[in-house]
């Protein structure tokens, strides 16, 4: 405690206001209900008895010094106030003081890679609704009425009307896209999607998905194999490995996964692959002729494929952070590692 009260004077006595602005968020940074001084009085208070008189000595001269410091900034600038005119304060030769550059959200670096590299493609963005309801979140893609996805316990629904949820997926927004538009379909549709799971370092209630969608006459499962192949190959290098394992989706079929050899043990087997060689990616298929028709698209004429993937996850396995709920915590010492990456 003596050294974090050291750490704060010396914070205190460096500290020099811009603006009466920069003096209250000062004031408030350490002296408010949550301010670094006021934490260390409520410290106190389970200090030992034979600590007690220095600390509380040591804590009440800090707390003096930032009174006396706040008191005499807050006067040189009533003076500067009172005596001239407020647009001449500054002297406009000086040179401006240094201003903090931010970063852009990994999630958010990791989004603009994936929908950059689907651009180069020829693949438009489409967005669409968060609150949505079943036609376009279950019932049009092919989901059984009793499928587990359409329980309270894995989506969220509004006001317990069973018609309006929060899309678990973004491939509501594929429906919409097919709903409104004739083939040839070539989008990717990026969006926040939430699922009723425990967080924990690989679950999250809320996270970002890219999906995409292509729709034409004669389209195959090479074009998507050679299309997810193109993208891997760009977001995790040249000599990234791939391989698809049979999988299943109400929404695709056939149905398959991607995974990518891995990067850190070069596919020897390590404990981010669990000794696999592999990562799972993103999971793909053609996309089931039920789902043409539900959305106006003749399944006799034409083919697509699909794929989504998780933007966390993809950014996970990019930068080799273990825990997903560092993207939800908005702590700067993460997010200051990402600056070099723009
Ligand atoms: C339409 C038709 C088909 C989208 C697809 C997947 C496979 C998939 C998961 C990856 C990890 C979701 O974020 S995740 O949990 N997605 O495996 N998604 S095919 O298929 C569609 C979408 C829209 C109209």
């Amino acid at each position: 405690m003596k050294e974090r009260i050291e750490r704060l004077r010396a914070k205190i006595e460096e500290f020099k206001s811009e603006s009466p602005q920069h003096l209250e968020e000062f004031r408030v940074r350490i002296l408010g209900r949550k301010g670094e001084l006021t934490a260390m009085f409520d410290d106190f208070k389970t200090v030992a008895a034979d600590g007690k008189k220095e600390l509380g000595k040591l804590l009440n001269e800090v707390k003096t010094l930032v009174q006396d410091k706040l008191k005499s900034q807050k006067e040189q600038f009533d003076a500067i106030g009172s005596t001239r005119n407020p647009s001449l304060i500054e002297d406009k030769t000086l040179p401006a003081s240094p201003c903090g550059i931010g970063s852009r959200h990994p999630v958010s670096l990791a989004k603009n890679e994936i929908l950059d590299i689907f651009a180069r493609l020829g693949f438009a963005v489409a967005e669409g609704p968060e609150i949505e309801d079943d036609r376009h979140v279950f019932s049009a893609l092919n989901f059984p009425p009793d499928h587990p996805a359409r329980d309270m316990q894995d989506t969220f629904f509004i006001e317990r009307n069973p018609d309006i949820l929060l899309r678990s997926h973004t491939s509501s927004v594929q429906v919409r896209v097919m709903e409104r538009q004739k083939p040839p379909i070539r989008v990717v549709c990026p969006g926040r999607v939430f699922r009723n799971e425990a967080v924990s370092a690989r679950a999250h209630c809320l996270f970002h998905q890219v999906e995409g969608l292509y729709i034409d006459k004669n389209v195959s499962f090479a074009d998507m194999k050679q299309t997810l192949m193109y993208f891997v190959r760009e977001m995790f290098g040249e000599n990234t490995r791939t391989r698809l394992r049979p999988s299943f989706f109400p929404f695709t079929e056939p149905s398959a996964e991607m995974d990518v050899s891995c990067k850190i043990c070069g596919g020897k087997g390590c404990n981010i692959c669990k000794h696999t060689g592999w990562l799972e990616v993103l999971g793909c298929g053609i996309v089931d002729p039920n789902v043409l028709d539900a959305c106006g698209i003749d399944s006799r004429e034409y083919t697509g494929f699909a794929f989504g993937m998780g933007v966390e996850r993809l950014a996970m396995l990019k930068w080799q952070v273990n825990d997903l709920r560092l993207y939800f915590e908005n702590d700067v010492r993460f997010l200051q590692q990402f600056q070099t990456a723009l």
